[in-house]
């Protein structure tokens, strides 16, 4: 994407089923990285400050119904809306921790039934992340964890479809933490694998994009 890699931040992205601990352990990591005077910010989709997001939101918050395919585009085009936003900040060198991405897209929609590819389609061209970071949780776990705020997709029947989903999309690259152990625990790994990443990025490692 760049014809100049060198220093440029790094894009992390956390997946995993609801109540995984995805936020609690962004906002840790990006403090961390703070600390150790990066450049990093915090980023999550949907990004429901813009109208596309408030729409979705409409949508999760059952205040709207909307034709699955059409939510889905929704979804993608709240990543594309910020895309030439997140290419510049990471041009400029912060690292951007994001709190879901593509997998969360194709995994949410193929579990009420939509074709992989068909999903996958809309996503083509976004920036791809350096590193996927998936907490991984079984559905029940999660569940007994408590806080659903009673959301569109916050029941543990389709968590577990979402979570069988998310087998399909993962592949050799992503970065499979246990998410029950305690989140200090957590919380370490974590750091050690994303800081590995970042030092790969500052040494040039080529901006890519989606589905590579
Ligand atoms: P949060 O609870 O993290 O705000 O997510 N979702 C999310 C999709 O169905 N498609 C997407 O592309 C994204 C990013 C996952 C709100 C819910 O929206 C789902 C949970």
């Amino acid at each position: 994407l760049s014809a100049n890699n060198e220093s440029r931040g790094t894009l992390v992205v956390f997946e995993g089923l609801d109540r995984s601990g995805k936020t609690s352990q962004c906002g840790r990591l990006v403090s961390y990285l703070e600390g150790l005077g990066h450049s990093v910010e915090i980023w999550r989709f949907p990004d429901r400050t813009t109208s596309v997001g408030q729409m979705i939101s409409a949508y999760l918050t059952n205040k709207s119904q909307l034709d699955d395919h059409t939510i889905h585009l929704l979804f993608s085009a709240n990543r594309w809306e910020k895309r030439s936003m997140m290419e510049t900040k990471m041009k400029a060198g912060t690292t951007l921790i994001v709190d879901r991405y593509s997998y969360s897209g194709v995994a949410f929609s193929t579990a009420k039934g939509l074709d992989f590819e068909w999903c996958k389609a809309p996503e083509t061209g976004l920036i791809a992340p350096d590193l996927v970071v998936y907490l991984d949780i079984t559905p029940e776990k999660a569940a007994e964890r408590g806080g659903y705020r009673g959301e569109r997709y916050e029941q543990l029947e389709f968590q577990r479809k979402v979570a069988q989903h998310y087998k399909l999309l993962k592949d050799s690259s992503w970065k499979i933490v246990d998410a029950c152990q305690p989140l200090d625990d957590v919380e370490k790994q974590v750091k050690e694998i994303v800081l590995q990443h970042i030092i790969a990025c500052q040494k040039g490692k080529i901006l890519s994009s989606l589905w590579s």
